[in-house]
């Protein structure tokens, strides 16, 4: 059955599979905004209040993507899009798909590949905020994929909050929002050592809080620097905090005397003595992430150097 077109009775709507707590977000958002929404979820008691805030909930899936020109899936997990999206691959071709599930790149490429295959058009999205979030400019959401799906339906998109596009490789832009996800999960797992250390004697994590949030926030100053540091390859350049003089023997000892599990803590400084080891005690700490982007090549060369000095 072929896609509804604009000459259709109204203005093409949206297929929203998946209505979980992001889903919902996604189908309310785009009906307080006026836009039609069709939607399907796999637990049909979970839809009830999409059907009373005027959607079109179908209890087939066919039926769902059938009945608009976009689909977007927001599931959990991937495997689920897979699962949702194969049975009806004859009903989505000529139709667009937008993925807003949680997705590897490799994953998104799969998807993608799959597709093509299909003669459905595919655009990969990243949603890098919470359900609440949705409908304001602090939701930050990415799109990689077909450029042309990007623009058709930006003003779809530009519902939900401040829309990017990270180029026709559709493994970007889940890249960039797993990237950035793996930094916040860091900076909290560094939270919360800190927290246990001081819980141990006492201090309330609320207190220590306001104590670290504005010393933390002052770090992330120093982001940019690192950057030029890490893309410039030199990691010799003057000005910066040596590896060597960013051993954490000192932390490690005191989370040990508080009783502190210093698991996060080591594995950062296995990255240090791995490159002070190879002979790069005098370089920045930027250059830890030589231990990061390609484990096994920078040990090889980390040895190497180190053992011709
Ligand atoms: N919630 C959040 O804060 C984060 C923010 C960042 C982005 N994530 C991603 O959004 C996707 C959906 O997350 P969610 O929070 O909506 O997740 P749930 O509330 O658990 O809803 C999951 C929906 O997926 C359906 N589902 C699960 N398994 C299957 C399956 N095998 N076949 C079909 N549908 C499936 C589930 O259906 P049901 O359990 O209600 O029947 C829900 O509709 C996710 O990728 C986050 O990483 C959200």
């Amino acid at each position: 059955m072929p896609p509804p077109s604009a000459t259709d009775h109204q203005s093409p709507g949206t297929t929203i599979l998946g209505l979980g707590a992001m889903g919902s977000a996604l189908a309310a958002r785009l009906l307080d905004a006026g836009h039609p929404v069709t939607a399907w979820n796999r637990t049909p008691g979970r839809a009830t209040a999409l059907a009373e805030h005027g959607g079109d909930l179908r209890t087939s899936i066919s039926a769902a993507v059938s009945a608009q020109p976009l689909v977007v899936a927001c599931l959990l997990p991937y495997s689920s899009v897979r699962e949702t999206l194969g049975p009806v691959a004859g009903e989505l071709r000529g139709r667009t798909v937008i993925n807003l599930t949680t997705t590897t790149p490799n994953e998104a490429r799969e998807l993608a590949a799959w597709a093509t295959a299909h003669e459905i058009t595919y655009l990969q999205g990243a949603i890098l905020a919470v359900p609440e979030m949705l409908g304001s400019p602090a939701a930050q959401l990415f799109y990689s994929g077909s450029p042309q799906a990007y623009e058709q339906h930006r003003h779809i998109l530009d519902v939900w909050g401040t829309s990017s596009y990270d180029g026709a490789d559709v493994g970007m832009a889940p890249l960039i929002d797993l990237a950035m996800l793996s930094g916040m999960y860091h900076l909290f797992a560094g939270f919360f050592h800190g927290a246990a250390m001081v819980g141990a004697d006492g201090m309330r994590a609320a207190h220590f809080a306001h104590r670290a949030a504005p010393f933390l926030r002052a770090m992330t100053e120093g982001l940019a620097g690192y950057a030029e540091t890490i893309d410039s390859d030199d990691y010799s350049g003057p000005g910066q905090q040596s590896l060597e003089f960013s051993d954490l023997s000192d932390l490690l000892r005191a989370s040990e005397e508080q009783q502190v599990n210093t698991s996060t803590l080591a594995s950062i400084q296995a990255l240090i003595s791995e490159q002070v080891a190879a002979g790069h005690g005098g370089d920045g700490l930027a250059r830890s992430y030589e231990s990061l982007r390609a484990p096994a090549r920078a040990r090889a060369q980390a040895v190497a150097i180190g053992g011709a000095r």
